[in-house]
């Protein structure tokens, strides 16, 4: 077994531009896989490493021990060597929540491999963009998913991606439902033959602690999803850290995270942090309202899950069903219950505290992002004063500061722009193939300080309260979404001149989606091609970026020099009727536009 070398070296990072770098531990010399699966087996091998439920409760669930664990991941280990991938290959895993996902993440890390996990609810067009960034050659899938009683045709949609990702080489496919798909026989493999040929040991490559473990595409305000590059002894550290302290994780509890692992949550949430301290996770292949809305209080009591971590967009849709649905189950294996993605509003809190948990669980509302890697703001059970709203207090080494518009920092109470003014272990490394870009998102609007995209309000006990993304990035069901990918996307159709996109509140999604649309001359403003729109764009990007509203517009509001006014389209989006209340418009280059977007409004 590879076993951890103990670094001598901790933060050598800096935010200042011409010595720029983030790096933790680097003479350090560890193995994730050898660390989340070895290191449990002479003391609770025979202990459940992972709890699988499937999507339909009819059929039975499937629980993996730490040694069983350890050979499913060298076996995996195994195939992916034989498919010729080695130390720093990307290998690129579209799955659905089934027990592989986990396996194969863990296999890359056992052999050095960075994995790309690309959320199976992404179309072929979004999956062969992230196939190509990253030239990785090869794809984990499946033949299909299942998710709430349907299924997702995730191998066809590799099929259509590869013919727009002329790199990839391989296709690794995993028997999930047994359904009938089409296979190459000169790119196309399934798993389970070739996990049959190979040995169910596999020693864990020695890697260094600044050695990259994985990316993982997310979306910022401009451009192209980036693919966030995390590092091996960083991450996994504050990954197992924060699980630890955030969750009080206790031997025998089962944990359970409602995310997919095609999100950081499900990474560092799922799979590294339970399982890097010797938990049980528990990964849910369905969905939280599926086949009824008691299903996900259903699973708790199941499996006996102690501490459960959702998002509030899922609190929200299952509170409005009624308290019926969760009052009908016993819910009394809970002791500690977690949010995350998005600010959580009062009342949802109050429901999850005190319908869900009968006011017996704290909650913890854990502030952090993909390119924090694990929990930045939060509170520790136990230890922090809970309030109904609020991601409470900073975590050990987390510096957060509040900057005004003016770059200055705001003491004590007050709101502003939340950046942290010193490196974590668990911070993002780089943007994959472009390290300036990295730099330019983060560290130069306001210099020396990482900024974060984000609002927030600190209150007079200096706890600090999310307001939301202060950038050109929306949050809908607790999925970030640039407005710049809907954009482009719905640009890419024929009859579109011009698309601006914005958020609005919704009741359970947190942000909906608000297109404002400009035809080519000719188009006709029709409910058919509104359709025709909103389809569009979930064939482009995917379901998660339906907009809600398209509203057609003779034209834009624009500054002189041609830069549209979002804060107008926003706050029309929102529901504002009044042109004096939308500020200053005097700069626009054609003011009349704003009156007619106000009277066309299409909610
Ligand atoms: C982990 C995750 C990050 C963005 C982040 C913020 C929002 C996440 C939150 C929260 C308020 C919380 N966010 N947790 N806002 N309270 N507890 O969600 O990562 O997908 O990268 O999104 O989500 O706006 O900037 P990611």
């Amino acid at each position: 077994m590879c076993r951890n070398q103990t670094p001598t070296r901790a933060d050598e990072s800096s935010f200042a531009e011409g010595d720029f770098g983030i790096s933790w531990f680097s003479d350090g010399m560890l193995n994730v896989s050898a660390n989340c699966v070895d290191r449990h087996l002479e003391t609770r091998g025979d202990q459940a490493a992972i709890i699988w439920e499937p999507d339909d409760p009819e059929e039975p669930a499937r629980r993996f021990t730490y040694r069983q664990l350890h050979e499913e991941v060298c076996r995996f280990a195994h195939v992916l060597k034989g498919a010729g991938v080695g130390r720093g290959d990307r290998v690129t895993l579209y799955l659905p929540m089934i027990p592989e996902a986990a396996f194969a993440m863990l296999a890359c890390a056992r052999i050095g491999a960075i994995h790309s996990v690309v959320f199976g609810g992404f179309s072929p067009e979004a999956l062969a963009g992230r196939i190509s960034d990253c030239d990785s050659r090869i794809v984990i899938t499946a033949d299909e998913g299942r998710r709430g009683g349907r299924i997702v045709p995730l191998k066809r949609n590799v099929d259509a991606a590869a013919a727009l990702a002329p790199g990839l080489e391989r296709v690794i496919v995993v028997r999930a439902t047994g359904g009938d798909v089409a296979m190459d026989p000169a790119r196309d493999a399934y798993y389970d033959e070739l996990a049959a040929e190979v040995s169910a040991d596999c020693p864990a490559e020695a890697m260094a602690a600044e050695d990259p473990l994985f990316l993982l595409y997310t979306s910022g305000s401009t451009g192209k999803p980036k693919g966030v590059l995390h590092s091996t002894g960083g991450y996994l550290l504050w990954a197992a850290m924060t699980f630890d302290l955030a969750f009080d994780h206790r031997p025998g509890e089962v944990f359970w995270s409602s995310a997919d692992v095609g999100w950081v949550t499900g990474h560092s949430y799922i799979v590294y942090g339970p399982l890097a301290n010797g938990g049980t996770t528990l990964m849910f292949e369905g969905v939280p309202n599926w086949p009824t809305p008691s299903r996900i209080w259903e699973v708790v009591d199941r499996h006996r899950v102690t501490t459960l971590y959702t998002a509030p967009t899922a609190l929200r849709s299952l509170m409005k069903e009624g308290d019926e649905h969760v009052t009908r189950t016993s819910r009394a294996s809970l002791r500690l219950m977690g949010t995350v993605g998005e600010p959580i509003n009062p009342e949802a809190w109050r429901w999850y505290h005190e319908v869900v948990g009968e006011g017996r669980c704290p909650i913890v509302d854990t502030w952090w992002q993909t390119e924090t890697g694990g929990h930045m703001i939060t509170p520790l059970p136990g230890a922090t004063d809970l309030k109904p709203g609020a991601a409470t207090k900073p975590f050990f080494g987390v510096e957060p500061l509040l900057v005004d518009g003016n770059g200055v920092a705001v003491e004590g109470e007050g709101e502003g722009n939340l950046c942290i003014a010193r490196s974590w272990p668990g911070q993002a490394r780089t943007v994959w193939g472009d390290h300036e870009r990295f730099f330019q998102t983060y560290f130069t609007t306001y210099p020396g300080l990482y900024f974060t995209g984000d609002g927030c309000r600190r209150d007079a006990d200096g706890d600090y309260w999310i307001t939301g993304r202060v950038d050109d990035v929306i949050n809908v069901s607790g999925h970030r979404m640039g407005t710049a990918e809907v954009e482009s996307a719905l640009v890419l159709h024929e009859a579109v001149a011009e698309a601006a996109v914005v958020g609005f509140p919704h009741d359970i999604k947190g942000q909906g989606i608000y297109a404002y649309v400009t035809l080519n001359s000719g188009e006709e403003a029709t409910d058919e091609l509104r359709q025709a729109l909103v389809k569009w764009v979930r064939s482009e990007i995917g379901p998660i970026a339906t907009p809600d509203v398209i509203q057609f517009a003779p034209g834009l509001p624009k500054t002189r020099s041609g830069k549209i006014m979002r804060r107008i389209l926003r706050k029309i989006a929102e529901g504002e009727v009044s042109p004096q209340a939308l500020g200053d418009i005097s700069t626009l280059a054609e003011p009349a536009i704003v009156e007619e977007l106000i009277r066309n409004r299409a909610r």
